[in-house]
């Protein structure tokens, strides 16, 4: 699972870079793009690990990309830079929130120059597929062909017309079509608000929230260097600017929810583990988010919901014994925060 930082320059990608992941970015890697893993932290995972006591804890990660600003004035290269993003499951804007440049204009034209970016290379695909229509071949792979170019000059014209790829009709087989491209603007999209020192309390505008309604807003320098003072100092500058608390671990959870994902937990006396899932997968699937063998090999999941293991103590036994420790099937869809065992054939 990645996620890409985007937005102009000097936006403060690479100071949340830093924030989430606690690297510091090596400007001289900047161009190429440089990649970060953050913890995503959940409370809900503390509370088993608290009461189980495992050897070990872990938290499923997320892989941070920070990629080069885009350019406002001269938006030529801007293609090439968001070009880095493709690979990534998402995209996190960020908006300059603390030197008064207006945020809804900012992603106006970021959500531009994405859709930009997403015309240029399907366009460009045009032309080299016509060309390839003038050699001889057989008539099912013309037809294919023919097929797939007129697909191609249907989702440029709606590009020209200002219509992102995730708000153009498109066919599962036409899908399939276009996965090779990797648009960008079918990609989820997280907007965050790089706060200044101080506002970072009041709302976002409403203008904002209506072009992006789950935006988020943190002082990201701020809670960078008030985690590198004491305890006492740092809740005493704290009160003093009226930060209750830190944003960065809400602002991890909403990028991961954000774009799509959940967790199951396992828990064991040696590990207690929160994994990462497509929203909405099977069983047979989340299985394979642990080792593709437990996916070919699955027989069936045992699964608690979180609600009925935390009303049996966090106690698996206890569970079993109100019979509230299901049997699921390959098709089960797993919900967020469900304890699930996969069964396997050895
Ligand atoms: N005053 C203030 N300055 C900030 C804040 N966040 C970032 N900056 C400064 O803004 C400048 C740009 O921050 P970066 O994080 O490098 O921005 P960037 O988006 O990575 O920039 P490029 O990679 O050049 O596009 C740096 O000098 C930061 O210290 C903030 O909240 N307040
Ligand atoms: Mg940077």
């Amino acid at each position: 699972m990645k996620v890409g930082l985007v937005g102009y320059a000097g936006s403060g990608k690479s100071t949340v870079f830093e924030w989430l992941t606690g690297e510091k970015p090596d400007p001289s890697k900047i161009q190429q793009g440089q990649t970060a893993m953050a913890d995503v932290p959940d409370e809900r995972l503390a509370k088993i690990a608290a009461v189980i006591k495992p050897k070990k804890t872990t938290y499923t990660k997320v892989a941070i990309l920070d990629t080069p600003g885009l350019m406002a004035d001269d938006r030529k290269d801007n293609p090439r830079r968001l070009g880095i993003l493709r690979e990534g499951n998402g995209i996190v804007v960020v908006l300059d929130g603390f030197s008064g440049s207006e945020l809804i204009d900012q992603l106006r034209r970021f959500r531009e120059d994405l859709l930009f970016a997403d015309m240029e290379v399907v366009a460009n695909r045009i032309p080299k597929m016509e060309a390839g229509l003038k050699k001889n071949k057989p008539v099912k792979e013309r037809e294919a062909d023919e097929v797939e170019i007129a697909l191609l000059k249907r989702v440029v014209a709606a590009f020209e017309a200002g219509t992102p790829a995730s708000q153009q009709p498109i066919a599962p087989e036409e899908e399939k079509l276009l996965r090779g491209f990797q648009l960008l603007t079918l990609k989820p999209e997280v907007v965050l608000v790089n706060r200044g020192d101080s506002g970072f309390n009041d709302p976002l505008p409403p203008n904002l929230l209506m072009l992006a309604a789950s935006a988020m807003q943190a002082p990201v320098k701020l809670e960078m260097e008030l985690a590198q003072l004491g305890d006492d100092d740092r809740q005493a500058f704290m009160a003093d600017l009226g930060l209750a608390a830190f944003h960065r671990d809400a602002v991890i959870r909403s990028i991961f929810y954000g774009v799509g994902r959940e967790v199951f937990f396992t828990v064991g006396e040696d590990e207690c583990r929160t994994w990462s899932i497509p929203k909405g997968c099977e069983a047979v699937e989340a299985a394979g988010c642990i080792h593709k063998d437990l996916s070919e090999k699955f027989v069936r999941a045992n699964v608690i919901s979180y609600a009925d293991f935390v009303a049996c103590g966090y106690s698996e036994k206890e569970a079993k014994t109100k019979g509230l420790n299901r049997t699921e099937g390959k098709t089960y869809i797993v919900k967020d925060a469900d304890i699930v065992h996969i069964l396997a054939s050895s």
